[in-house]
């Protein structure tokens, strides 16, 4: 179990925990079973935690928890920590900052870090057309706001979003996304003016390619809503919480193209995707599909709350003066780290890690998939991968045995998560800044734990 840590680009800082796993007790470890009590004792018990483990001390690629365990990261904080846990940049730029001055909210007082970053993602997202950014806080927060900028410009309202889709817990974003329980129940009603399409979900799709697949999306939409009733389509390019679904080749960009063709805002949520995680910068660059408004958070600052809405300036520009904003938008710790992490990915090679991570990942996951006929598919792009599992003989989803491996690899000290609008995926999102050696040993805990599940 115990390894040496093999060099990586980014490789952790001096101070980060040692790289390898190692368990000194039985997981959850008393330290954090003491606060798994006081926790239910004090926090809403709708917060839920998929491991009943608390952290202490995180970087490269693992966490270690109160009592001192080593756990390999495969989930990067719900694919937040892409350039890894407290990455020494972004440590040193929110330290710098936090001395200097912590607030003045950019509308009353503005400050330089707000508009570099401003500056950075309109450089770094597709299409070198002339853009505008603005910043806000939660992924959920700025899908609200590109709806709002998609309606002012276009002075429609309908908004049409997937099957399999998750865009946020606020109400607007509760409506467009898809799945009831847990995200949706009992929270209604909902926010009005959303409608539901098909998704491309080649898996289940049934031979369906991803022009055809479109072009079912398109009529329903036509019939159902309207093209002149339509101010945006919001889209993940890679599903995330819906299961990792990586649409058929074609499917973005032939809705693009009816978007364009009927002035419909179309809009890319790549709160998930985003920022090196796919092996490109963002997801749409691997079809050369060039989004109107793209919505990023997560890997975007390293951990602190950041997102932002950037597109087309006559599109962004559309809002009246004073309609978007936020007292915190923009933060300036979260702005100092948004640049750092971006600086990261560019100097450490993170687009190029993120392959390689692909190429290590889906070749054992492929060994695997030959022996086990439950993983129904191992799929994903870059660092951003999951294997759907099934019943062999049905090909129905078994969300029991995701639950099973996952629980499995936990009490061994993995940390890995679940998703799918079955239950029946799991997702493996580790940091960047991971080395193979923790990339192997996490993927014989998963073996493991296939083979005893
Ligand atoms: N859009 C594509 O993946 C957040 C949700 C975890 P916030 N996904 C993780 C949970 O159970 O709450 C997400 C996403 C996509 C939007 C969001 C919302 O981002 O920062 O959580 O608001």
């Amino acid at each position: 179990m115990t390894l040496t840590a093999d060099p990586t680009p980014s490789a952790p800082a001096a101070g980060a925990p040692a790289q390898e796993r190692r368990l000194v007790t039985e997981l959850p470890g008393p330290r954090s079973r003491a606060l798994m009590e006081r926790k239910s004792a004090a926090v809403a018990a709708g917060v839920g935690t998929t491991m009943p483990v608390f952290a202490e001390r995180a970087g490269g690629g693992i966490v270690v928890d109160v009592d001192g365990n080593h756990l390999i990261d495969l989930g990067s904080g719900i694919a937040v920590t892409t350039v890894g846990n407290a990455a020494p940049r972004v440590v040193e730029a929110v330290q710098a900052q936090v001395a200097a001055f912590t607030h003045t909210c950019f509308m009353v007082t503005p400050y330089a870090g707000y508009v570099e970053v401003a500056e950075a993602l309109n450089r770094l997202t597709p299409g070198g057309h002339e853009k505008r950014t603005a910043l806000f806080n939660s992924g959920a927060e700025a899908v609200e706001n590109a709806v709002k900028i998609a309606r002012a410009h276009t002075g429609r309202q309908g908004v049409v979003v997937f099957d399999h889709a998750y865009h946020g817990r606020t109400n607007l974003t509760m409506a467009m996304t898809a799945k009831s329980m847990p995200y949706k129940h009992g929270f209604g009603p909902f926010a009005s003016e959303v409608y539901r399409a098909p998704l491309s979900y080649p898996f289940r799709d049934g031979g369906l390619d991803g022009a055809e697949a479109a072009r079912r999306a398109i009529t329903q939409i036509e019939a159902q809503v309207g093209a002149a009733n339509l101010a945006c389509v919001v889209i993940e390019p890679i599903q995330g919480e819906g299961g990792f679904i990586v649409p058929a080749e074609g499917f973005l960009p032939t809705l693009l193209a009816w978007c364009r063709a009927n002035d419909v805002v179309f809009v890319a949520d790549e709160v998930q995707t985003g920022f090196a995680r796919t092996g490109a910068m963002f997801a749409c660059e691997h079809e050369d599909v060039v989004p109107d408004l793209i919505v990023t958070a997560k890997g975007i600052a390293g951990g602190l709350p950041l997102s932002a809405v950037t597109g087309r300036a006559e599109i962004m520009d559309a809002a009246h003066v004073g309609g978007l904003g936020g007292t915190y938008g923009g933060n300036p710790l979260a702005c100092a780290a948004a640049l750092a992490a971006i600086e990261t990915i560019e100097a450490d090679g993170l687009v190029a890690r993120a392959r390689e991570v692909h190429a290590l990942v889906t070749a054992r996951l492929g060994e695997l998939r030959q022996r086990d006929a439950r993983i129904g598919e191992v799929r994903g792009r870059g660092a951003m991968l999951a294997v759907e599992l099934v019943d062999p003989a049905s090909g129905e989803p078994d969300a029991a045995l995701a639950k099973a491996v996952a629980g499995a690899a936990h009490r061994q000290g993995v940390v890995v998560l679940t998703c799918g609008t079955f239950g029946n995926v799991l997702r493996l999102l580790p940091p960047l800044s991971i080395s193979d050696a923790l990339l192997h040993d996490a993927l014989d805990v998963l073996e493991a734990a296939f083979a005893a599940s």
